[in-house]
This record gives structure tokens, sequence and C-alpha cells, in this order.
């Protein structure tokens, strides 16, 4: 884990700056929040942070059309009603400022096919539809980069799942600075440090601890969605998939007492997910949860996880219906980040277009 105090960054040059983002790919969920969103909050208060909505990310796979501005405004109105407070904060949609498609092509054509072809999510998603699924999906690690390093970001807060993507776009920055600025130290783009922090960087699936929770997962009980209200969440904690023993003691603990044995994520991966989703929604250590819960069966642990998600869910989902409901005030958002963001952007391309000999008088 990296912490964005703790980190020797190779990027002293460059003025710490946080980019991240979500993809209106569908309701957002608990693993959303708790991987990257309670980061983007908390992040505010250390560096200047610029958070987007990736809808060009987001139609690498289909979207309805008549569908998707409500998707983008509703994980822009998740990003309010958690914290991102658009003052402090840039908010905006990616596909409202086009230094990250122009970068992105530069950096299709600085990444290895060899690299883009080792990306783990693309095979994931891509499955045995290889053929069939969009270039896009494929490339979208390059577009990634370029989101990042649009605004010379120094740290991104992602959930672990996104771990290889953030390796791939640190070899595009080295790449470029290698290709474009000879001995010119330290390069042209920083190489970002990801911040993977908390109690549940990887939210597995309610209803198959092997499996990520996901948007796009076809099963809603799945998942926990941040617009669910209490009955659905208890429904879903409910029915949650474990096992038919009691929860573990001490023994489930790492040798180092901070993270969940490999033994308990291989043998009981689901009570492995509900442990940790516990203890990050309700901001103890694990050891302090299992020192507590240690004996109790899986239906009273499954009571007390429904209160706490309850409780840190209903203002979100609440403000969040606010939002939606006033349209206008999250368009206004949206339209004032993107220009903020685009006056950081423009100057970095045509920077990029410089170094690599591209005529834009
Ligand atoms: N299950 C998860 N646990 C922890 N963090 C997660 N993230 C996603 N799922 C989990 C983190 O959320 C941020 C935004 O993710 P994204 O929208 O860019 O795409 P994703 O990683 O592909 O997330 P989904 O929910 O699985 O979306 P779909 O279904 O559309 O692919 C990232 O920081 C991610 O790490």
């Amino acid at each position: 884990m990296s912490s964005a105090k703790t980190t020797a960054s190779a990027n002293t040059e460059f003025p710490n700056r946080v980019f991240s983002g979500v993809q209106p790919s569908g309701a957002i969920t608990l693993g959303n929040y708790l991987g990257a969103i309670r980061n983007f909050v908390r992040l505010q208060d250390e560096m200047e942070c610029i958070y987007c909505v990736v809808d060009l990310h987001a139609i690498t796979v289909w979207q309805d059309p008549a569908e998707l501005a409500n998707q983008t405004r509703e994980i822009t109105a998740a990003y309010l009603a958690s914290g991102i407070d658009p003052k402090r904060s840039i908010i905006f949609n990616q596909s409202m400022v086009s230094a990250h498609a122009e970068l992105g092509w530069l950096f299709s054509c600085v990444a290895r096919m060899g690299w883009m072809n080792r990306m783990t999510q693309f095979k994931d998603k891509a499955g045995k539809n290889r053929e069939k699924v969009a270039l896009g999906l494929f490339a979208y690690p390059a577009l990634m980069a370029a989101d990042i390093l649009a605004y010379k970001a120094t740290h991104v807060p992602v959930g672990d799942d996104q771990k290889q993507h953030l390796e791939l776009t640190r070899d595009i920055a080295a790449k470029f600075n290698y290709d474009f600025c000879g001995e010119d130290q330290p390069g042209y783009f920083p190489i970002t440090e990801p911040i993977i922090q908390g109690s549940a960087t990887r939210v597995m699936s309610l209803r198959d601890g092997s499996k990520k929770m996901s948007k796009s997962d076809p099963s809603d009980m799945s998942r926990i969605n941040l617009t669910d209200d209490a009955d659905a969440i208890a429904l879903k904690i409910r029915k949650a998939k474990t096992d038919p023993e009691v929860l573990p003691g001490g023994e489930a603990l790492s040798e180092d007492g901070q993270g969940l044995s490999d033994t308990l994520r291989s043998e009981r991966p689901e009570a492995a997910n509900l442990l940790s989703i516990y203890a990050a929604m309700s901001d103890q250590s694990l050891a302090q949860v299992i020192e507590a819960k240690q004996g109790h069966s899986f239906a009273d642990f499954k009571k007390d996880l429904t209160e706490v998600v309850v409780e840190r869910f209903s203002p979100i989902s609440a403000e969040m219906q606010r939002l939606m409901d006033d349209k206008a005030e999250v368009d206004a958002v949206l339209r004032d980040g993107a220009e903020r963001a685009a006056a950081i952007a423009e100057p970095i391309l045509r920077g990029a277009y410089d170094r690599v000999g591209l005529l834009k008088p």
C-alpha cells in the first residue's frame, strides 16, 4: 500500500496533484466508494485534486445513449454527495476536455502492443469475445494514461483492480520522457504514484467471493449501490453468500496483524470480503473487528453490517436524489470544472505536441 504522505516520490520536480475518475457505466457501487471515492474526499485536504467522470471510457462497452448523460450526472452527484467540494476540487466529465482524447492518441503511439496485451482487465472484460469487442476497450489504458498525464498528476487514488493500468501509465510516461526529452531531467511527465488505501481496496461480489464487485455485473444482488434504500441493502446483505462456519478469530489476520491472512482469503473469500467491508464502513481496523466479532454467526454479523452500511449511505443517497432532481446544479458544476480542467490540460498537451514535433501554430 502506498500513501501520498509516505511515498518517496520520483516527482519532486512536479507539484503534487491528484487525478482520478469513475466510469458512468452503471449505478455506482460500494466497491467504487471504498476503493476510490472515499479516498478522493480525504485527499482534498492534502493536495490539489481533479476528479473526472470518465464517459469516454464508459463507451468502450455499449452504453444506451438515452441513459449515458444521466449516468454521468449520477456519478457527479455521487462525488458531490460523498463530500467532494467543487470549489476546492475540479469535477468534470472527460468528453468535455478534448486534451484527453488527443493525448490518448499520442500515447497509443507510445505504448507497445506487448504491454497492452498483458492487461488482465482487457482479458477479463473481453473474455472469449476478443475478436468482437471494441478496439477502444483494448486501447483503454493508453487513454487512462492520458487522463492522468494531461494534468501531470503525481498521485492517483484507485482500487486494487486498477494497479496494473497505473503501472502502464508509469511505463508510458517513462518511455515518452526517454523518447522525447533525451537527457533533460526530470522529463516532461511525472512518474505517477498510485494510492491504494483502506481495509477494502478490492471489494468482492456478494454472490461470489472470487469475483470483483462491479457496476456492470448483470446481477444487481451482487453489489450494493450508493442509491439503494435501507430495505434493498438489508436484503442484499441477508442474501450474500457465506459459509457454514462462524466468524474467525485472530488466526484470520496476516502476520503483521494489519490485513487478512491469505488462507482466509483463499479458503473463506466471502467471510474475508464481509469482514473487510465492515471494517472499512465502521472505520475500524481488521484486528478490532475480528476481536469483536469472532465466534459470531453470519446471521448476527449481517445485521450489524447492514446497520453500518445503511448509516453511511442513507445521507449520501438522499443528497444524490436531491441533486438528480436538480440537473441544472450538476451541469453547472461540470461546466465550471471542465473550464478549469481545460485551462490546466491545454498547455500540457501543447508541450507534448511540441516535443513530438507536431505543428500547432
Ligand atoms: N470492487 C471494487 N473494489 C474496490 N475498488 C473498486 N473500484 C471498482 N470496483 C472496485 C475502483 O473504483 C474506481 C472507478 O472504477 P471504474 O468506474 O473506472 O471502473 P472499474 O474499475 O472497471 O469499476 P467497475 O465498477 O467494475 O465498473 P465496470 O463494471 O463498468 O467495469 C477505480 O479506482 C476502481 O479501482
